[in-house]
């Protein structure tokens, strides 16, 4: 792996790690991609924490050394000047609006939801595990009101907004929701798949190592 490449701290499974993936995809941006086992305790060793104090993926790493952690930041970062966040102060809080939206109502319940079917439940998350359920249908239920009668959820473009959200969505079965239950919502999810320059969640880069702590 070459020292001057852009790279980009990631891990397979994670929705907020395709965010960035996908974006890409998209920009037709090249960049190595390094895969850090985030279920291992690696992120929370010295090493990785001199790189990202908050040790989580994503993280992007320019070839100036600078670093940008916090995947919907990463999202707003690289759009820029593209056609994926249009232009207009109106248009750009619309946006945000999503992207913060997806943070505090839809990934602490849909990703987790997810991530709790792949590792089976503890005590307490099976006592939490209705409320989550129901913050999780709250999330899709709202999407579902801007997408029934919308192509994309910013205008009439596809955006960040819909690379953000369908991170996530789109893999929302895994943690147990019945996306059936949301026709626009599952319309949104085939068009945005079924775009040019599409990449699954499975897709890993074209050149990647992985994360040693050393
Ligand atoms: N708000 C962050 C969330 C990132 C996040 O939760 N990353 C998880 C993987 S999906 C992680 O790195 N977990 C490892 C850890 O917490 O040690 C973002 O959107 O980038």
């Amino acid at each position: 792996m070459t020292g001057t490449a852009l790279r980009l701290y990631d891990c397979l499974p994670s929705g907020n790690g395709y965010k960035i993936r996908l974006l890409f995809a998209h920009l037709a941006i090249a960049y190595e991609r390094v895969e850090v086992d985030v279920y291992s305790g690696v992120t929370r060793t010295p090493a990785y924490l001199a790189k990202n104090p908050n040790g989580r993926i994503p993280m992007v790493e320019l070839p100036s050394g600078e670093r940008l952690t916090e995947s919907n930041a990463i999202l707003f970062h690289f759009a820029e000047g593209t056609t994926l966040l249009p232009e207009g102060a109106w248009a750009r809080a619309k946006v945000l609006e999503w992207l913060f939206y997806e943070q505090y109502d839809h990934e602490p319940h849909i990703a987790v939801l997810r991530r709790w079917a792949q590792t089976g439940l503890n005590d307490e998350q099976r006592a939490a595990l209705p409320k989550k359920e129901a913050a999780g249908y709250a999330a899709l239920a709202m999407m579902e009101r801007r997408l029934a009668d919308h192509d994309f959820l910013v205008g009439a473009a596809f955006s960040i907004a819909d690379i953000a959200l369908y991170a996530y969505t789109h893999v929302a079965g895994e943690g147990g929701f019945d996306l059936p239950r949301f026709p626009g919502l599952v319309r949104w999810l085939a068009r945005v798949a079924s775009r040019p320059r599409h990449v699954p969640i499975t897709f890993p880069g074209d050149r990647w190592s992985t994360f040693a702590a050393g």
